[in-house]
């Protein structure tokens, strides 16, 4: 079986971080390994704080998983630049494809990685990554512009490919106009038009990151696995969901499950259904 780490921050509500992604890869039929970089306190009404993960104890976490073949790795919350060393060490050492989800901020403005991690990233990690997949906000910061429309996404793009990637996505679901999900491999631009959401979305950017990578890894080259990834999420948008009155809204990667196997329902054991 295929085995996929996630390095990033641990979610209690199970809405992003590690969890989700190591719902999303068990979807795709893949091992999943994960390794946080910090506890993320937070429930469906967004970030009240961080803490790290004691550096010592994530040293050895990975060095745990160091001794596995791994098919592939996702980067998310890292914190700061020490852990950005250790995760360096690790993409070095294990040439196997990665996504780097450049998270700097949650939803609320909580910083979950810190100025010096931002430089560190940009200089040792993504030009190790396989694709970096910003939101607009974080593409602003990345690169000095400021991004709203589709036109500053493509410059912004190039200017990423510039500190190194193979590949960068650029999603747009907040730009001015129709929501745009942008692909630049370097020499060619695409894009997948999407729908507006008036629902706030809790995790979007690990769903997004970790469905990328599985596609990937599942065999697709990135650019399909771009196009499914952007449209696999307006699928499971539609199926969104509260876990409390009010607050934001979950995604469950089940829907992606039932489009690739064919589940009972207990009470029907000769006829199943895609779910
Ligand atoms: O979407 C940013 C993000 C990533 N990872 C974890 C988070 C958040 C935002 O809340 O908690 C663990």
């Amino acid at each position: 079986m295929k085995k996929l780490l996630t390095i990033a921050g641990y979610d209690p509500s199970s809405g992003a971080g590690i969890t989700m992604d190591v719902e999303i890869f068990a979807s795709f039929g893949f091992h999943g390994l994960s390794i946080p970089t910090s506890l993320v306190i937070q429930g469906p009404k967004g970030v009240n704080d961080i803490y790290p993960v004691p550096y010592p104890q994530f040293i050895q976490m990975v060095d745990v998983i160091d001794g596995l073949a791994i098919d592939g790795i996702k980067i998310g919350v890292l914190l700061n630049e020490a852990y950005g060393e250790i995760v360096w060490e690790l993409l070095k050492r294990k040439d196997t494809f990665s996504v780097i989800d450049p998270v700097i901020s949650a939803k609320n403005g909580m910083r979950l990685l810190s100025d010096r991690g931002i430089e560190s990233m940009k200089t040792m990690l993504f030009p190790l990554a396989d694709v970096v997949t910003p939101n607009i906000e974080e593409a602003s910061i990345l690169t000095g512009i400021e991004v709203r429309t589709i036109d500053h996404m493509k410059m912004a793009a190039v200017a990423i490919k510039e500190m190194g990637p193979k590949s960068i996505v650029i999603k747009g679901g907040h730009i001015d106009g129709d929501p745009v999900d942008l692909f630049f491999d370097g020499s060619e631009f695409y894009m997948n038009k999407k729908k507006r959401l008036d629902k706030a979305v809790h995790g979007t950017g690990c769903i997004f990151s970790s469905l990328m990578l599985s596609y990937a890894v599942a065999g697709l080259n990135t650019k399909e696995a771009f196009f499914e990834t952007s449209q696999a999420m307006e699928r499971l948008f539609q199926s969104c969901y509260r876990i409390d009155r009010d607050g934001y809204f979950y995604v469950s990667p089940l829907p992606l499950i039932g489009r690739s196997m064919p589940v009972k329902k207990p009470s029907d054991s000769v006829s199943s259904e895609s779910i």
